[in-house]
């Protein structure tokens, strides 16, 4: 593998300072060039993490959230020549949510109410055709974006068409978002993590909006989804998409709402179609739909302890119990599958039934729309759709595995992407932990990606500490699965760390750390002193108790060699033996 240097000239061995910066590993062509982060530690060595964080971390790229990212894809995509441009969806106020009548709508601030960038046509598969890499790995062909996943995931471009071809894993990549570093979701990769943002009607700006999504994906967000509700709704997705190097979700029944003045009765098909070709054209990468909910599982809920909390499940319960019909995404989900298969947009089939609490888990509801959506990926499937599950909820440790198990079993192996789960109900505050636990363990059964849960779940909408806790919350739950599945590298960074730990280099701990700020602050708390970044202990044991300095100790004395070791282990033990084994000496001997 070479690794390039962002920085130019080409890095010279003075240049290396400790710390990091941006590579790129080149692939087959010129302009695939994948982004690593190269954390350069202070015995020589470096250690290559995979990186989420775009091109704001390169300073040879000049940003600028008015122009937007460059569209590292828009060559590929036309390359392919199954795509052509057209005049587009007209843009309408009521696109905006501007009939909602919020007494407090969210304010634009500093970013014009328009996305002032490069003009474009929207594109899609010539003649309604399917222009997903879940076709073309189903053709045999290995696209640029399944050569860039494979160089960030370290296997193989035949790896990745494999999984694509069989339904195993997704890359969700619309035509009309060129600017993603493409990313791939499937328990044979990475576990992923996606942070929500997205204002509502009495918080938050565009330019909030903005700041979150490279603020996440800096901590290492592999998907955002913009949950905007509220105004400014259809421009604060456009400066969202223009800048964002990772794929973006959304739920379009919340935008459909606004249309109809948040009354669920008055939605229809057309006006959702309508919206979910408007976002398409945007570019918007997956879509949650809550195709699941069915009429007759609505009572099934009447028992529950908590109902249904999904907002998007609750709109379309809502719909069929008031018009007494069958849910309007169940009956027309073919047509909708042609439409998202013109423009490669990404199934994320909704559990708009999951349980909101312990008591609900794994209920009678949960898994009748479970067995639902297994259906519903088979159509998609048929129709060269890419397709992921989505998954609780509120789930007890111990009623975790069945969810996973039950998840592949009905849909395919189809990615299973999960919110959570949350393991107790009692820590509001505290729910991106309860939630962590229970992400940990349900990635390491197959999990592809966990969505992520801040302190403020249940309480109100996360600022951006709150999208930092919870992304690194996430990024430790999903790399502590990595570990368990035994993904190979995920150990080396652990391995590199704990080095550096053994050895007190300091400042190679924090560079490697998920969080380097965080660790460099708490240490800089007690010991701020320049001396103590390279010094054999921290305040937490102090000089004298270090556990690591105590073994250091040891191995100096009894030499360092696995032989010198080992003879002076043997003499321990002897001495150990003579005195009766007993690790506790009498007090009067
Ligand atoms: C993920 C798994 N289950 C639910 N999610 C996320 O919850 C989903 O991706 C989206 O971000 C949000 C949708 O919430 P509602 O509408 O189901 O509450
Ligand atoms: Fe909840």
């Amino acid at each position: 593998m070479t690794i390039q240097d962002a920085r130019t000239p080409a890095t010279s061995q003075e240049d290396r300072t400790p710390g990091w910066h941006k590579g790129y590993v080149q692939g087959s062509r010129p302009d695939l060039r994948v982004p690593v982060r190269q954390v350069h530690l202070t015995n020589g060595r470096d250690v290559t993490l995979y990186d989420t964080s775009g091109p704001y971390t390169d300073p040879t790229v000049d940003t600028d959230v008015r122009r937007g990212l460059p569209p590292l894809r828009e060559n590929w995509i036309i390359a392919r020549g199954d795509t052509e441009e057209y005049a587009g969806r007209p843009v309408r106020p009521e696109d905006d949510g501007i009939k909602h009548t919020s007494p407090r709508g969210g304010g634009l601030k500093n970013l014009d109410a328009v996305f002032p960038g490069r003009p474009r046509l929207p594109r899609r598969g010539r003649s309604g055709q399917a222009v997903t890499q879940l076709a073309y790995a189903r053709r045999g062909e290995i696209t640029p974006e399944m050569e860039y996943v494979a160089i960030r995931e370290n296997v193989s471009p035949e790896v990745v068409r494999e999984e694509i071809a069989a339904g195993r894993a997704v890359l969700p990549a619309n035509v009309n978002h060129p600017e993603i570093e493409p990313m791939i979701i499937g328990k044979r990769f990475l576990v992923k993590v996606n942070a929500n943002i997205g204002n509502s009607a009495v918080t938050s700006s565009i330019e909030e909006e903005v700041e979150k999504m490279t603020w996440a994906t800096k901590w290492g967000a592999d998907t955002v989804m913009d949950l905007s509700t509220g105004r400014n709704i259809h421009t604060t997705r456009e400066w969202v998409l223009r800048n964002s190097p990772v794929p973006i979700g959304t739920v379009p029944l919340y935008q459909a709402l606004e249309k109809v003045d948040g009354k669920a009765e008055e939605l229809s098909w057309e006006i959702y179609k309508d919206t979910v070709i408007e976002q398409a054209e945007q570019g918007v990468d997956y879509m949650t739909v809550h195709a699941g909910v069915l009429l007759p599982y609505v009572p099934l809920t009447a028992r529950r302890k908590t109902g249904i909390v999904s907002r998007g499940g609750s709109i379309m319960a809502a719909w069929c119990l008031a018009h007494h019909k069958e849910n309007f995404l169940y009956t027309h989900f073919e047509e909708l599958c042609e439409i998202l298969a013109a423009y490669d947009v990404t199934y994320s089939l909704g559990d708009g039934l999951r349980p909101g609490s312990i008591a609900d888990a794994n209920d009678a509801a949960q898994f009748a729309e479970l067995k639902t959506l297994g259906e519903l990926n088979t159509i998609a499937k048929r129709h060269n759709v890419q397709t992921m599950i989505e998954g609780p909820g509120h789930v007890p440790m111990h009623k975790i595995k069945e969810n996973i198990d039950l998840q592949q079993e009905i849909c395919e192996e189809a990615p299973f992407y999960t919110l959570g789960p949350l393991t107790t109900d009692v820590a509001p505050a505290y729910d991106h932990i309860t939630s962590g636990i229970g992400a940990a363990m349900i990635a390491w059964w197959g999990t592809a990606m966990l969505c992520y849960v801040t302190p403020k779940e249940h309480l109100g909408l996360p600022n951006r500490d709150d999208v930092k806790t919870g992304v690194i919350t996430y990024k430790i739950a999903a790399h502590a699965a990595d570990l368990a599945k035994g993904h190979p590298g995920a150990q080396e960074w652990d391995d590199a760390l704990s080095d550096a730990r053994f050895e007190f280099r300091w400042e190679d701990q924090f560079n490697l750390a998920l969080d380097p700020d965080t660790a460099r602050e708490f240490h800089d708390e007690t010991l701020p002193a320049e001396p103590a970044k390279t010094a054999h202990f921290c305040s937490m044991c102090g000089p004298k108790f270090c556990s690591m300095k105590i073994s250091q100790d040891i191995r100096r004395e009894h030499g360092g060699t696995e032989e010198e070791i080992e003879a002076g282990m043997a003499e321990k033990s002897k001495e150990f033996a003579a005195s009766g084994n007993r690790v506790y000496l009498p007090l009067a001997e």
